[in-house]
Parts: C-alpha cells; structure tokens; sequence
C-alpha cells in the first residue's frame, strides 16, 4: 500500500493535480473539504456545524475532521493506496493519522507540499469563486483568512512529517501539466 499526502495552502491546486494523480496511479482520493461540501449539501448535524467555520475560512474542529477520516478509511478498506488531500492540516491530525494507519498495518511513504506564493493564491480562489458557487471563495478577507490560518497551524504539520524525511517541496506555480510531472517523479522515486 503506498499512501501520499499533497499538502499546500487552499488554493494551491490540491484538488486538480489530485484528479490527476488518481486517473494514473488509481489511488483513493480523500479530500477532507470534498468531504465537508458533501456533509453541508446534504444538511447533515456535521455539515452544519463545519459550514460555520468553513465560512469565515478558519478550520473545522480536529474531532470532527478525524472521524470522519476514520469512517472513509474503513470503507475503503481494500484500496491500494490513499491519497489524503487537504488532510492532515493540523499536527493533532498528523498524529491520529499515523494512528489510524498503524491499525491498518501502513503508514505515509510520501508528502508532497505544493508552494504559491499568497498573491497568486488569492487570484485563484478569487476566480474560482466566480464560477464555484463555493462561499469561501468570494470573498477576499475570508481567502486571507484560511492563508493566515494555513501560516498559523498547517505549515506545522510539514514540519512533524520532515523529522521522518518524508517531506518533497515542489513549486506549484507555472501549468498544471509542469507541475503535475514534477509530482509524479517524485512518486516515482518512492513508489
Ligand atoms: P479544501 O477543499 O481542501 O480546498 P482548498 O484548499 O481551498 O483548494 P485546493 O488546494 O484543492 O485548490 P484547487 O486545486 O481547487 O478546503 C476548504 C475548507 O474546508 C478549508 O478552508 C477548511 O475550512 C475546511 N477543511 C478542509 N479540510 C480540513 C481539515 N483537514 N481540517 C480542518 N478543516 C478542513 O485550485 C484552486 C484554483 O486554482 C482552481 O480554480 C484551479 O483551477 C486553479 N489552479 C490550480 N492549479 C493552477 C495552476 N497551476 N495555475 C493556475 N491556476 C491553477
């Protein structure tokens, strides 16, 4: 089983280099804020709670993030490898993940962190806010807001995986196709 986590700041293109990533290595993709979108469109207790903070562009609660975690990996229990995207973003998270795929008898072969600079990031997400309909995407101050919080409590997490080598920095500016060959050599020299 070979499980990698794509780490970056929203907006560093987690979500379309993933799509990317699963059609060649035939990963399961678990994306926390996928998951979290699904829950509020589905007006779950969960959701409701997670939209409150979504929406003002901080993180949703550890325990809330990790259960839900815990439930997909036991759904899946037979791929054959995770890619874990926008997840872990806390160390706590880190933490319970190496936990839960310890149960599993694996653990993380690889991170991949993504760096964009904050003023391409706010273009992005400003941009993808006007065709997303996502509420988190339109309003300037909340997009600081999740970069300030990202600076604030989940560049640690590249700092808990780095004691075990397994952190790969890849720019993640210039075309989607430049940077998802970048990704994939790295993969490729671990896999
Ligand atoms: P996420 O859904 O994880 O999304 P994201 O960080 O906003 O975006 P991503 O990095 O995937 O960027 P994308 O590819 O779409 O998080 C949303 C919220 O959920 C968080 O703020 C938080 O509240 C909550 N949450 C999620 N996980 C959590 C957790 N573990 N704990 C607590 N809370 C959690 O790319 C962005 C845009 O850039 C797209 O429009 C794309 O087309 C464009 N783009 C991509 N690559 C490009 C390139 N090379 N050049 C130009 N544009 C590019």
């Amino acid at each position: 089983m070979f499980n990698l986590i794509l780490f970056g700041p929203p907006g560093s293109g987690k979500g379309t280099q993933s799509e990317k990533l699963i059609a060649k290595y035939g990963f399961k993709h678990l994306s926390t804020g996928d998951l979290l979108r699904h829950e509020i469109a589905n007006e779950t207790p969960l959701g409701l709670e997670a939209k409150n903070f979504m929406d003002k562009g901080q993180l949703v609660p550890d325990e809330v993030v990790i259960g839900m975690i815990s439930s997909a990996l036991d759904t899946n229990a037979d791929a054959k490898g995770f890619l874990f995207d926008g997840f872990p973003r806390t160390a706590t998270q880190a933490e319970a993940l190496d936990k839960l795929l310890e149960l599993k008898k694996t653990s993380i072969a690889i991170m991949l962190a993504l760096e964009v600079s904050e003023e391409e990031l706010v273009k992005r997400l400003l941009k993808r806010g006007e065709t997303s309909g996502r509420s988190d995407d339109t309003n300037e101050k909340v997009i600081r807001a999740r970069i300030t919080e990202y600076q604030n409590k989940t560049t640690a997490v590249a700092d808990y995986y780095k004691q075990f080598d397994k952190v790969e920095m890849i720019k993640g500016e210039g075309t989607i196709d430049s940077i998802f060959a970048a990704l994939s050599a790295a993969i490729d020299k671990r896999i």
